[in-house]
Order: C-alpha cells, then sequence, then structure tokens
C-alpha cells in the first residue's frame, strides 16, 4: 500500500520554523515555501494584530498560487512592558530581523524589573479551497537576565517557559515543540487537518 503525504504551501521565509513546523506535522505532510513557487518577495505583514498578519501572509500566497497554505505569526507578549514587543517582535529594535538587538532592547527594557513574566503566542491563519480557519497556541513563562543556549531563534536564549530549568535555547527541537506556542498551535492546525 502506498501512502502519499499532503502538501501545503507555508509562507515564511524564516528557516527555523519552517524545521519546528516540520517536525510537528511529521512525514504525513509536505511542506512548500514561497520561493519555490517563485515568490521571493517579503510578505507584507502590516497589520497591528498577530491574528491579522497571519490572514495576510495566508492571503497574499492564496491569491498569487491559488494552493492550500498557512502562515503563522508569532509574538513575545512581557507583563511589566503591557504586552510588547508583541506584534512588534520582528522589529523591535530595528526595521530588520535583528534578533541580537531585539534581545538586547528587551533586556535593557527589563533592566531593574521584577516582574519576568511573558508569553509567547502565536496564531496560525490556513486557508483550505480559500476558506479561512485560525489555530492558537500560547506558552508562559519568564524572561531571564542573560542570553542562554545558542538553539532556536529570536528570543529563545532569554526564555524560559513554565515547569522548565531551560530556556527554548538550550532545548533540543523536539523538546521546545513538546511546549511551545508554536508546537501548540500545530499540533491544533494538523488534528484539524487530518479531520477532513
Ligand atoms: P515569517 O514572518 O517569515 O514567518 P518571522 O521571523 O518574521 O518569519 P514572526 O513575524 O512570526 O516571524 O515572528 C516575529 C518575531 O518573533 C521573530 O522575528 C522572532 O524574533 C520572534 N519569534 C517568533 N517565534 C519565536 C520563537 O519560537 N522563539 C523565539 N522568538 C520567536
Amino acid at each position: 500500500m502506498t501512502t502519499s503525504s499532503r502538501k501545503l504551501l507555508f509562507a515564511t521565509n524564516n528557516a527555523h520554523k519552517l524545521s519546528e513546523v516540520q517536525a510537528v506535522l511529521g512525514p504525513g505532510f509536505e511542506l512548500t515555501i514561497p520561493r519555490a513557487c517563485g515568490i521571493t518577495e517579503e510578505i507584507p505583514e502590516t497589520c497591528d494584530t498577530l491574528e491579522g498578519n497571519a490572514s495576510q501572509k495566508a492571503h497574499y500566497l492564496y491569491d498569487r498560487t491559488g494552493l492550500d497554505c498557512f502562515a503563522d505569526d508569532t509574538g513575545l507578549e512581557v507583563a511589566a512592558l503591557g504586552g510588547a514587543p508583541g506584534v512588534h517582535s520582528a522589529r523591535y529594535a530595528t526595521d530588520g530581523h535583528d534578533f541580537i538587538k531585539n534581545n538586547e532592547l528587551l533586556l535593557r527594557n527589563l533592566a531593574g524589573v521584577a516582574d519576568r513574566r511573558a508569553r509567547f503566542r502565536t496564531v496560525v491563519a490556513l486557508l483550505l479551497d480559500g476558506k479561512e480557519y485560525r489555530f492558537e497556541g500560547v506558552v508562559e513563562g519568564r524572561i531571564i537576565d542573560h542570553a542562554i543556549g545558542h538553539e532556536g531563534f529570536g528570543y529563545d536564549p532569554l526564555f524560559v517557559p513554565d515547569g522548565s530549568s531551560k530556556t527554548f535555547a538550550e532545548m533540543t527541537a523536539d523538546e521546545k515543540n513538546a511546549v511551545s506556542h508554536r508546537g501548540r498551535a500545530i499540533r491544533k492546525l494538523a488534528e484539524f487537518l487530518l479531520a477532513q
């Protein structure tokens, strides 16, 4: 008996995200990236919510390819900063995706602050035959006062999820996916797709 994997276009330019998501979805799903469809420009993210950006990214690809696709938009929401950087997580310190500068700015803004509570929130927007579905994943944790670890990306070296003594950047991809915002959102996506 042969089994074929289900093809989905994933609206990301972030190679770390791609490998995390592929690991959660497993071999039953074959992910394609925008570049493989000839889309090389940066996909716009101009909304002021994670929901809006996830939906915008997925629609951008669907409008150009007509393929089933999904996008993930993620933000780090820090309690003592009123939920910042939130939807601005990628461009917190600069116009680009400068992880080191973003982490430095976060530490500066939390210098002397006792309340270190934070959470990552991921919103996934799926377009299936043009119809949109959304899935959310959240992980609560705290921001430590210096970077630890070299795995993962973004704010991972500063974030310790509740129930762990390690930052996300000290975890293997499987350990991070087991508890992370993205792992949770993508498992909901997979469950939904498998039930179709
Ligand atoms: P795409 O839009 O191309 O998917 P991106 O890196 O811009 O990639 P997001 O807009 O979803 O992704 O994420 C915004 C920022 O939030 C990202 O640049 C990281 O700094 C941070 N971030 C997202 N997911 C993260 C994670 O799992 N661990 C640590 N930081 C993360």
